[in-house]
């Protein structure tokens, strides 16, 4: 009987059974990854030219490689700002956006709630939400939004004792990283930098990091997650390969708890067997279809 029970329905591609599933949900919750901000321009981390090829991103996101070499972890987020900062929000972030705004959603899911819960660092699910409030303003209709891998565009003091932080887009964040992306690309660190030139603490003086959330640190707002993952009835799961944790845990609990997974993504992903949706193809098209 066990491998009768295990033997789950392919995923459906049919997005009316899946607006029918968004009718009748209550507590939605969205995990996004690089796939999300793949159309703005932003390269993902595994795919084709990804990040973590390219330039071994899984070694140099850790305080380990901080430790060792704080001006090539530097050039490379100061790359990855650079990046963030010349990129625009696609029509999957504006998607998700409108989703997210109450008013909007109880036309396709009039009984729930929604929160987006991003692995993305790059703040384009932020400038979305700001964008759609510009022209849409409602005080009392605020997306919810955790960004649990934390955002390129903090600052935070090293120094544990003093723990400032800050909200900094200057490009370049300092003079000497100007102009070094190309070093990034050859895995060079600029001979000419020493760490003195690199950002530092406004108040004491320390030497400052960015502020996302490295590999062996701990996830933002895990508790708060936990909760919406418990909760859900309905998880979408949009852009991510779903291979860091504990994000990529979250659809299993959902579907474990008896609620319903949607993936969005451009090819197979980690888990996706076990959806009950599934929506190959760039989510900046599927995604504003589904939600629309
Ligand atoms: C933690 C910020 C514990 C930095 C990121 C062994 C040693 C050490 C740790 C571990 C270990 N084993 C397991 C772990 C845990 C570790 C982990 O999961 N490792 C993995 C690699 C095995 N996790 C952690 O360390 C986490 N912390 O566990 O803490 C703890 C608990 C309590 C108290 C103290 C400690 C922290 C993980 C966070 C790391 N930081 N980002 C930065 O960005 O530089 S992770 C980073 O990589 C992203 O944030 C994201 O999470 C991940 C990349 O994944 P994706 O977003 O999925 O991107 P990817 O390229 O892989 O996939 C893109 C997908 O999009 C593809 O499927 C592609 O097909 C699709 N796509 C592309 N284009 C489109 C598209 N889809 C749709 N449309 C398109 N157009
Ligand atoms: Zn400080």
């Amino acid at each position: 009987l066990p491998s009768l029970l295990s033997h789950k329905m392919a995923p459906s591609s049919d997005f009316h059974a899946f607006q029918t599933a968004l009718r009748a949900a209550r507590n939605i919750i969205a995990v996004a990854g690089a796939g999300l901000s793949a159309a703005s321009g932003i390269p993902t981390f595994r795919g084709a030219g990804g990040m973590w090829r390219k330039y071994d991103a899984m070694s140099l996101a850790t305080p380990e490689a901080f430790e060792r070499s704080p001006i090539l972890v530097w050039q490379f987020y100061h790359y990855r700002r650079e990046t963030a900062s010349n990129a625009s929000p696609n029509d999957a972030h504006r998607a998700l956006s409108a989703f997210s705004r109450s008013s909007l959603r109880k036309q396709v899911a009039p009984h729930s709630n929604f929160t987006l819960i991003t692995q993305n660092v790059d703040g384009l699910s932020v400038r979305a939400n700001q964008e759609l409030a510009a022209v849409q303003p409602d005080p009392n209709d605020q997306p919810n939004l955790i960004e649990m891998h934390g955002r390129l565009f903090d600052v935070l003091c090293n120094n544990p004792t003093c723990g400032h932080v800050e909200f900094n887009t200057n490009s370049p964040i300092c003079e000497a990283l100007g102009g070094t992306e190309k070093l990034v690309e050859q895995h060079v660190v600029d001979p000419d930098i020493q760490v003195k030139d690199l950002p530092h603490c406004p108040k004491c003086g320390g030497l400052a990091r960015p502020g996302v959330v490295w590999f062996g640190e701990r996830p933002h707002q895990l508790d708060e997650i936990d909760d919406l993952v418990a909760e859900a009835d309905l998880c979408l799961v949009v852009g991510t390969s779903s291979t860091v944790y504990p994000a990529a845990s979250y659809a299993e609990e959902v579907e474990q708890n008896g609620g319903k997974v949607a993936v969005f993504n451009l090819e197979r992903s980690h888990g996706d067997n076990q959806a009950h949706f599934l929506f190959l193809g760039p989510c900046e098209e599927t995604l504003p279809k589904a939600l629309g």
